[in-house]
C-alpha cells in the first residue's frame, strides 16, 4: 500500500467494500495482531524466537530433554500475559463477527496465537491452530486442564492419571489438533473472504489456510507493517498496525 494519504484511504474504502459485501470470513492472525498488546512476536528483531531457541523451547524433543525448563519458561510467558489486554485490532474482528452474525453470515477466527486474546476481546468462534499457552495437556491420557496465569511450578503432574502435565500447544514437528485443522480448512475452503492479519506467513501447514482461500476464489486482505509470502495473492495489502487499521477497516 502506497504511503500517500489519498491511496491509503482508497485501499481503506475497497476493504471495507470487501468486509462489508461478504458472508463467510475466515481472519487468519498471528503474533503481530497481538503485538500492540504488549505480546512479544516471534521472528522480530527481539523477538522470542531471536532470544530463544524454538528447537529447545517449541519443540516435543526439548520438552522430553528438559521439561523443567520448558515448564519454567512457559510459566513466565504465561505470568506476562496476566497484565495484558485485548488492544482494537481484537477488538475490531470480535466486532465484525457480530456484524456478519446480525447479517446471517459467519465469521471464523483462526489464530496461530496462543495467547487466548481474541477469546478474552470477544470473539466467539475462534479456532487456536497451535492450542493455548493457558491450557496444559496430559502426556499420557491427553486429559486438559486451564491454568489461568498461575505458576505451577515445574512439571506439574496431571490430576487424572498422575502422568506429567505438558502445555497445550502444537509445537515444531507437531500435528495440529485434527477436529480444529479440519474446521479451518473447511471454512478456508468456504469463504468469501480471508483476512490475513499479523502474520509473517511462513509456518506450514496454518499459513496454508490463505492460499487455499485464493485458490477458491476468495478475495484476501492483507494487514501487516511488512510484506509476506501471502502479499502476492491479496487482492487489498493494508501497510501498518493491525490495532490502527482493523478498527478503520470494520467501522
Ligand atoms: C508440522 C508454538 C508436521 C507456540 C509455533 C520447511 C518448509 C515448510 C514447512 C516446514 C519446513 N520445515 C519444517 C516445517 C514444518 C514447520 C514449519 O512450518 N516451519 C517453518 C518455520 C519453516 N511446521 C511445523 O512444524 C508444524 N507442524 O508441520 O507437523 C507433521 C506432519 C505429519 C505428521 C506429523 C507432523 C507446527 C507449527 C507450529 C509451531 N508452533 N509456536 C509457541 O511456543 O509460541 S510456531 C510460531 O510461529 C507461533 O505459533 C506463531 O504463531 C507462528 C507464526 O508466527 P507469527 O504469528 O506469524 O509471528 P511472527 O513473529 O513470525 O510474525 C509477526 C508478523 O506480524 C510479522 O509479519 C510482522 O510484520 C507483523 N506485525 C508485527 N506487529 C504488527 C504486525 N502486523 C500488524 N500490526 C502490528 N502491530
Amino acid at each position: 500500500m502506497p504511503d500517500n494519504p489519498l491511496a491509503r484511504d482508497m485501499h481503506i474504502d475497497r476493504a471495507r467494500e470487501l468486509v462489508a459485501s461478504a458472508h463467510r470470513i475466515v481472519a487468519f492472525t498471528g503474533a503481530g495482531i497481538s503485538a500492540e498488546s504488549g505480546v512479544p512476536t516471534y521472528r522480530a528483531t527481539g523477538g522470542l524466537w531471536k532470544q530463544f531457541n524454538p528447537g529447545q523451547i517449541a519443540s516435543p524433543q526439548g520438552f522430553a530433554e528438559d521439561p523443567q525448563r520448558s515448564w519454567r519458561w512457559h510459566n513466565e510467558r504465561r505470568a506476562a500475559l496476566e497484565g495484558i489486554h485485548p488492544n482494537p485490532g481484537h477488538q475490531a474482528l470480535a466486532n465484525l463477527e457480530h456484524r456478519v452474525a446480525e447479517r446471517g453470515g459467519r465469521m471464523t477466527v483462526a489464530t496461530q496465537n496462543i495467547d487466548g486474546l481474541h477469546h478474552r476481546a470477544g470473539s466467539r468462534r475462534v479456532l487456536e491452530l497451535h492450542g493455548s499457552i493457558l491450557r496444559a495437556r496430559c502426556t499420557a491420557c491427553d486429559a486438559t486442564e486451564g491454568l489461568g496465569f498461575r505458576d505451577v511450578g515445574e512439571a506439574p503432574m496431571c490430576p487424572e492419571c498422575g502422568a506429567m502435565l505438558r502445555p497445550d500447544i502444537v509445537w515444531f514437528g507437531e500435528m495440529l489438533p485434527e477436529d480444529v485443522w479440519e474446521t479451518a480448512r473447511d471454512e478456508a475452503a468456504a469463504c468469501d473472504l480471508m483476512i490475513t492479519a499479523g502474520t509473517s506467513a511462513v509456518v506450514y501447514p496454518a499459513a496454508g489456510l490463505v492460499e487455499l482461500a485464493a485458490r477458491a476464489g476468495a478475495p484476501v486482505l492483507e494487514v501487516n507493517l511488512e510484506p509476506t509470502p501471502m502479499t502476492r495473492v491479496a487482492e487489498v495489502t493494508l501497510r501498518g498496525k493491525a490495532g490502527e487499521l482493523l478498527p478503520r477497516v470494520v467501522r
